[in-house]
């Protein structure tokens, strides 16, 4: 290979995402090759922000590969699935040993692992890095997530600090997560959290809307006041923006224009279904992804909207604010739960693929750049720092108490809903995974008898080790199995 180039790092892919990033690393004083499949977005970029830094640019691979000093960091920045991997096969054979591959897409974290198995084989670090914060946060600074080996990390870690945002206290929203696809599984929990918080805010609304009886700008003001107090994050702010906005054709409330049908992409999805083979309850994220998933499902709407459900009216005066405040409580405790189940869900995949994930280290990153940063996460860091064995969120004693302040509002909220016909399947999946976990039985005992009644699946006794079955066809006596 012929002499090492001058660029700290270079960025493949210059879409909105990739031409974002290189942009941030040059305003952060590091010379960056950048390069894309067409050039004439090479040459944007170039032309546009060209003054904002030293860039280096590449039309050929081997062009872009030469301009990297060694080791080389090259980040990978195209759409995420097959154009990834065509991406790798075209650069691996102009890399060397010890040279740094970062990707920095929405990657499914198997695949991030396959790739980092392969290029381990030829001696070049692989990085999946989970990126948080949109356009907005790639050029500002975004919440990163990265994974791979130490070694890699050291390489890389101080850069991706310069980048990336800051929490209040000044530290860098970016951790070395783990080994191999440990970075893009906690940015997928990340987005499956994303969607439970955002579901839940959606029914806050709702709940306001139909049993409060407030107008939407009143209920943009009401999440203005609670975002001066324990909810204040970024996704509480934009929700009283567009609830306060007006559509400007017409003069309605914004959010009354826009049709009721949600999109549910990959990560949200993923989360779920990797949550299902790990055997990890999630429910509230579950209840996120299928309520966009049933909003989408017109034709069943449309057949069911005459079906009965009760008749009530809005709720006033003091009534509909001593409402308010019920939902505000019921809001933080479903809050409380759906992050319990998400980062239970990053402890298990921890688990399971040996990843050793701080997760403390998980919510620092999660303060700033992102879309789920939120002043709650201060909490969630110091929980777990004080105690990183911390079995669940819930074990913590400060959230403990405060669901417990928050139960009676959050109960009452639930039954509200039922009996108004509000759907609230959030805040009520969030109720009955507490509820569940803190009961002392629960009805898994009967279900277990169902299974060895018609299966002779055996069951275990509260008294004595060993598994057992009953003779349910015979005499019914009980025999030990296996
Ligand atoms: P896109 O996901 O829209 O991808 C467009 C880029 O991929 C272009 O540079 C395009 O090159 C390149 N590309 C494609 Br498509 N196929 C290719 C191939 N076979 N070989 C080489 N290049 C190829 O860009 P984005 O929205 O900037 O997102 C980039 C990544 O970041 C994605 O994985 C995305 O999921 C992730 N991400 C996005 C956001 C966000 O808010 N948008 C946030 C966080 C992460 P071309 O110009 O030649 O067509």
């Amino acid at each position: 290979m012929s002499d090492s180039g001058t660029a700290r790092i270079g960025v493949t892919g210059l879409a909105v995402m990739g031409s974002n990033l290189a942009r941030n690393f040059a305003r952060n004083g590091y010379t960056v090759a950048v390069h894309n499949r067409t050039a004439a977005r090479t040459q944007a970029l170039i032309e546009e922000f060209g003054d904002e830094g030293t860039f280096v640019p590449a039309t050929t691979p081997e062009e872009f590969v030469a301009a990297l000093e060694r080791p080389r960091r090259l980040m990978i920045m195209v759409k995420a699935g097959g154009p990834t991997d065509a991406v790798i096969e075209e650069f691996a054979p102009l890399l060397e040993p010890g040279d740094i591959v970062i990707d920095g897409g929405n990657a499914h974290f198997e695949d991030t692992r396959r790739r980092e198995r392969e290029l381990r084989k030829r001696g070049i670090h692989f990085v999946g890095a989970g990126i948080s914060g949109g356009e907005e946060g790639a050029l500002h600074g975004p919440s990163i997530m990265p994974g791979g080996s130490d070694e890699a990390y050291t390489a890389l870690g101080p850069m991706l600090a310069d980048i990336a945002a800051k929490a209040h206290d000044g530290a860098p929203t970016v951790a070395h997560i783990g080994p191999d696809g440990a970075g893009h599984y906690v940015k997928m929990v990340h987005n499956g959290i994303e969607y439970a918080d955002m579901q839940l805010i959606a029914e806050a609304y709702q709940l306001l809307r139909s049993v409060a009886g407030y107008p939407p700008a009143r209920i943009a003001e009401t999440f203005r006041a609670w975002n001066e107090g324990r909810l204040d994050s970024y996704l509480i702010e934009i929700t009283a923006d567009v609830l306060a906005h007006t559509d400007a054709a017409t003069g309605k409330p914004f959010v009354d224009i826009v049709a009721d049908r949600a999109e549910q992409k990959g990560t949200g999805r993923w989360t779920v279904q990797i949550a299902l083979d790990l055997g990890v309850p999630v429910p509230g994220i579950a209840e996120a992804v299928f309520a966009r998933s049933l909003s989408g499902h017109t034709g069943l709407r449309d057949a069911s909207r005459e079906l009965p459900g009760p008749v009530s009216e809005p709720l006033e005066g003091a009534a509909a604010e001593r409402f308010a405040a019920r939902v505000e409580q019921a809001l933080y405790a479903s809050k409380i739960v759906s992050y319990t189940q998400g980062f239970d869900q990053i402890r298990a995949g921890s688990e399971t693929y040996g990843w050793d994930i701080d997760l403390g280290a998980v919510a620092s990153v999660w303060r700033a750049g992102c879309i789920i940063r939120a002043v709650f996460l201060d909490r969630i860091t110091e929980a777990y720092t004080a105690r990183p064995e911390l079995p669940s969120l819930l074990s913590d004693t400060g959230f403990a108490q405060e669901i417990g302040a928050a139960q009676e509002d959050w109960r009452e909220v639930v039954a509200t809903a039922a009996r108004q016909g509000v759907p609230t399947p959030g805040f009520s999946a969030a109720l009955a995974y507490y509820d569940a976990l803190r009961a002392p039985r629960l009805p898994a005992a009967l279900t277990q008898g169902q299974r060895d009644f018609f299966g002779a699946h055996t069951y275990r006794r509260t008294d004595r080790e060993g598994s057992f079955h009953t003779l349910w066809g015979g005499d019914r006596s009980e025999i030990p199995a296996g």
